[in-house]
C-alpha cells in the first residue's frame, strides 16, 4: 500500500516523486526498463525557462546549473538568409539545452538518495478501482503478478502506456466513456542522431529547406544533436552515416558542421494528441501519457514536468485538508497551457517542414511567413514567448 502509484519513470513520474517527497507524500515509481535503459534514453533537449526554475526551486537543478547550456536566441535559416531570434531581447527569457536524459539522471539520483521507490524492469499490466478510494494497480516483477493499493495513481507511462487504455475514445476522436482524443499525425518523421562532434554553432539552428527541414542542436561543446525531417515510412536502412552528413550540410548550409561518431541515431514519428480530460476518479494522467506534440517547439519535456507541478499541488491540498478542489481543476488547470503548446508546435511544424507533396504555393507562403518574422519584431515576438514559455495560457 502506498499513498500515490506513479506509473513510469521518465521526467514526469520522477519530478511527481520527488515534489510529492517534498511535501511528506510516500509514492512508489514502477518503471518497465531498466534504470541503465531510461538514462540513456536520448530524446528531448531543451528546458524552458520555468522548468529550469522548477528543478532548481526543487532542488535538483545543480548539475544543470553547472553543464546545461543557457541560451538567448536561435537562429532560423532559409532560402540562403539567416537570421536570429533574440529570446532575451523580445520576452526577458531565454531557454536551458540540457539532455532529457541528464534530467532523469539527476532525478533518479536524488530519490534514491532521499530513500524513494523506484521499482524498475517492472511493467503495469492494469489499473483497477479508479471509481472507488483504493485504486489497485496490477503488476509484473520477475514474471510475478502482484498489486499495488494506493490512494491515487498518476499515469506517467507516456504515449505508449498502459494508463491511456483507461480513457476509452473511438478511433477519430469521438467521445467514449466520458473522455475524448484529439490526434493528428503528419506525413513524415524527424532522424535524429547524437554525434561527436563540436557544434557548429552557439545556438539552435532551425532550417527550412526544399528538401526538408533540419535542426543543429547540441548536448556539450564537444556534442551536437541534429535532426532531419525525412518520411514518415522512412527506416534508418535507408540513411547511411555519410548521407546523414552530406543532407545536415545541405539544408543547413553550414560549413563549420564536421562529421563525427554518431553514438545514437533513430527515427521519430511525429504526432499532435491530447486526450480530455486528463483524469477519472483517482487515475490522473501526466506528461506524454495526456497529451504529445511534435518535437518542433521543443515542448514534451517541458510540458510534462509542468504537468506533474500542477498534479503535486493538487495531491498536496487534499493530503492537507482533504480538499478536492485543486484535484477536480486539475485537467482544465492544465489543459489552457497543453493547448496552448499544442498550436505552437502544430504551427511551427508546419511552417519549417516541407510537405511531401511539394506543393508550390504553400512553399511560397512558409518563405513569405517566414521573411515576415525575420523583419517584423511582432511576429517574432510571437515566436519567441511561445518557444521560451507563453505565461498567459
Ligand atoms: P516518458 O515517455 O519519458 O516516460 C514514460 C515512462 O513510462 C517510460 O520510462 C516507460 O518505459 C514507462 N512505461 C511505459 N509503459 C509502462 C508500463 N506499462 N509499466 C511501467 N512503466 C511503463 N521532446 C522534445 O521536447 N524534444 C525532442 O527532441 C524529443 N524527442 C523525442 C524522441 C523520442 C523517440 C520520443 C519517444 C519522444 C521525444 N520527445 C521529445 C518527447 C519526450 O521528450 C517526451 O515529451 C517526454 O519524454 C515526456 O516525458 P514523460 O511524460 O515522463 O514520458
Ligand atoms: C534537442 O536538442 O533535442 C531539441 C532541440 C529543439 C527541438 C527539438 C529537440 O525543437
Amino acid at each position: 500500500m502506498t499513498q500515490v502509484g506513479i506509473i513510469g519513470a521518465g521526467p514526469a513520474g520522477l519530478l511527481l516523486s520527488h515534489l510529492l517527497h517534498q511535501q511528506g507524500i510516500a509514492s512508489v515509481v514502477l518503471e518497465t526498463r531498466s534504470r541503465d535503459y531510461v538514462e540513456r534514453r536520448v530524446r528531448a533537449g531543451v528546458l524552458e525557462q520555468r522548468s529550469a526554475d522548477l528543478l532548481t526551486s526543487s532542488g535538483v537543478g545543480e548539475r544543470m546549473r553547472r553543464e546545461g547550456l543557457v541560451h538567448d536566441g536561435i537562429s532560423l535559416r532559409f532560402a540562403g538568409e539567416q537570421y536570429r531570434i533574440d529570446f532575451r531581447k523580445l520576452t526577458g527569457r531565454g531557454i536551458t539545452v540540457y539532455g532529457q536524459q541528464e534530467v532523469v539522471k539527476d532525478l533518479i539520483k536524488q530519490r534514491l538518495a532521499d530513500g524513494g521507490e523506484i521499482w524498475f524492469e517492472t511493467e503495469v499490466t492494469a489499473i483497477e478501482g479508479i471509481g472507488g478510494d483504493h485504486p489497485r494497480i496490477q503488476y509484473r516483477r520477475n514474471h510475478d503478478p502482484a498489486s499495488l493499493e494506493c490512494d491515487f495513481v498518476a499515469g506517467c507511462d507516456g504515449s505508449h502506456g498502459v494508463s491511456r487504455t483507461k480513457f476509452p475514445s473511438p478511433s477519430g476522436g469521438g467521445h467514449g466513456g466520458g473522455s475524448r482524443v484529439y490526434e493528428r499525425t503528419y506525413p513524415f518523421a524527424w532522424l535524429g542522431i547524437l554525434a561527436k562532434t563540436p557544434p557548429a554553432s552557439d545556438e539552435l539552428i532551425y532550417a527550412y529547406h526544399e528538401r526538408g527541414f533540419a535542426l543543429h542542436s547540441m548536448r556539450s561543446p564537444e556534442i551536437s544533436r541534429l535532426y532531419l525531417q525525412v518520411d514518415a515510412d522512412e527506416t534508418m536502412d535507408a540513411w547511411p552515416e555519410a548521407r546523414i552528413w552530406d543532407e545536415l550540410r545541405v539544408r543547413l548550409d553550414e560549413p563549420r558542421l564536421h562529421a563525427g561518431e554518431i553514438v545514437e541515431a533513430g527515427i521519430t514519428p511525429m504526432r499532435s494528441l491530447v486526450t480530455e480530460p486528463m483524469q477519472r476518479g483517482r487515475l490522473f494522467l501526466a506528461g506524454d501519457a495526456a497529451h504529445i506534440v511534435p518535437a518542433t517547439g521543443a515542448k514534451g519535456m517541458n510540458l510534462a514536468l509542468a504537468d506533474v507541478k500542477a498534479l503535486a499541488e493538487a495531491l498536496t491540498a487534499w493530503y492537507r485538508s482533504k480538499s478536492r478542489d485543486l484535484l477536480d481543476r486539475y485537467s482544465d488547470s492544465c489543459l489552457r497551457r497543453v493547448w496552448r503548446a499544442e498550436q505552437f508546435s502544430a504551427w511551427m511544424t508546419g511552417l519549417l517542414h516541407r510537405d511531401p507533396a511539394g506543393d508550390p504555393f504553400d512553399h511560397k507562403l512558409r518563405l513569405s511567413y517566414l521573411r515576415y518574422i525575420v523583419t517584423s519584431e511582432a511576429a517574432a515576438t510571437t515566436l519567441a514567448e511561445n518557444y521560451v514559455g507563453f505565461e498567459g495560457a
